[in-house]
């Protein structure tokens, strides 16, 4: 039996973070314990300042567990999400109690980015931590992975690289001074979740083996371009990640279409800024907007290119962050 935090709560704060190179379907899974084990290899860098705290605490009075969102308890679904790691930390804590959740985002849901990643990272660490479980950054790694395939990375800080059961870092903040400037796009008709949409492109786009097949060369280019620090050589892998994950969800049945209009315009205007001489480079997810890669020195630069474009709702910048942080709270006993 593990030596339980139960007189108080215990606090994580985990940040998202951005994959140049892209996760996009799952390898089969048997077994609860391998759930979200990505199909392809992926690179990511962990931003500063959009991140999630998330406060667990045993609840022995309560029945069952119970997760609250910015004060919001979620629905049976939303639940059901959180308890997948929950119910993993009782079984390898030995306990059986339900957990009480609090959560809050603090990433701009008008940011585009997905704050499972956030959200799943925190969760992790304080859920393992309140049982008294002393887990490594990777067994932390393989926990958060379970709640969202994305999360494995964001328990790490800079540059993270995920394959199979856990990611692990790579290099780290201070290794390269880059920046990455989001041009956020008006959204458009609602678009189709990450989770569904790459289940969809697996089974039915004839485009998906394709990419599969060429991902881990994909990945390697790019960390070795990340290790000598070329950026040309980065960005050529991030743009090829990108392009071939979306045109194997456009080959899905029904198509997977992300983009509008003012995503393409985006596109262009790279283009146009790297023939101008200002090296960047683009990347996008399950989503319209346009995340801009470029030295840190330039991004006054590259979001004045990109803020006055047709549909750019507005940018804002972000900077490479820490990996996920925990601390105990209320610990005093009455
Ligand atoms: C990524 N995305 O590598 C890719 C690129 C979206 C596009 O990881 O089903 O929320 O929870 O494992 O992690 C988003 O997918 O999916 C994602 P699940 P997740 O960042």
């Amino acid at each position: 039996m593990s030596d339980l935090v139960i007189d108080g709560a215990v606090e994580a704060r985990a940040n998202v973070n951005i994959a140049l190179i892209k996760y996009w379907g799952k390898a089969p899974a048997d077994r609860p314990e391998d759930k979200n084990l990505p199909a392809v290899p992926s690179l990511s860098l962990t931003l500063d300042g959009l991140y999630t705290v998330t406060q667990v605490a045993f609840d022995p009075e309560a029945d069952t567990d119970r997760v609250f969102l910015g004060g919001v308890e979620l629905d049976a679904a939303g639940t059901a999400r959180a308890r997948v790691i929950l119910d993993r930390v009782r079984a390898l804590a030995d306990v059986a109690a339900p957990f009480r959740v609090d959560s809050v985002n603090h990433v701009p849901t008008a940011a585009g980015l997905a704050s499972s990643a956030s959200s799943m990272a925190a969760l992790a660490a304080a859920s393992a931590r309140c049982a008294g479980l002393d887990l490594d950054a990777g067994e932390l790694s393989e926990l958060a992975r379970l709640g969202s395939g994305s999360a494995s990375r964001s328990v790490f800080g800079g540059w993270v690289a995920w394959e199979g059961r856990r990611a692990h870092p790579v290099a780290p903040i201070d290794h390269w001074d880059l920046a990455v400037v989001i041009a956020v796009i008006g959204t458009g008709p609602k678009a189709i979740g990450s989770r569904a949409a790459m289940e969809r492109t697996a089974r039915t786009s004839p485009l998906y083996p394709g990419w599969v097949a060429q991902a881990h060369e994909t990945f390697t280019d790019a960390l070795s371009a990340l290790e000598r620090r070329d950026f040309e050589a980065l960005v050529g892998a991030m743009e090829r990640s990108t392009m071939r994950m979306h045109a194997s969800a456009l080959g899905a049945d029904p198509p997977v279409l992300y983009w509008q209009a003012a995503s393409v315009a985006v596109l262009r205007e790279v283009e146009r800024m790297r023939a101008d001489g200002l090296a960047c480079g683009f990347t996008m997810d399950a989503g319209p907007n346009v995340k801009v890669f470029c030295a840190g020195a330039d991004v006054e630069a590259v979001s004045r290119r990109l803020t006055p474009i047709p549909g750019v709702a507005h940018t804002f910048v972000a900077r490479p962050g820490e990996g996920v942080s925990v601390r105990l709270v209320n610990q005093e006993r009455p």
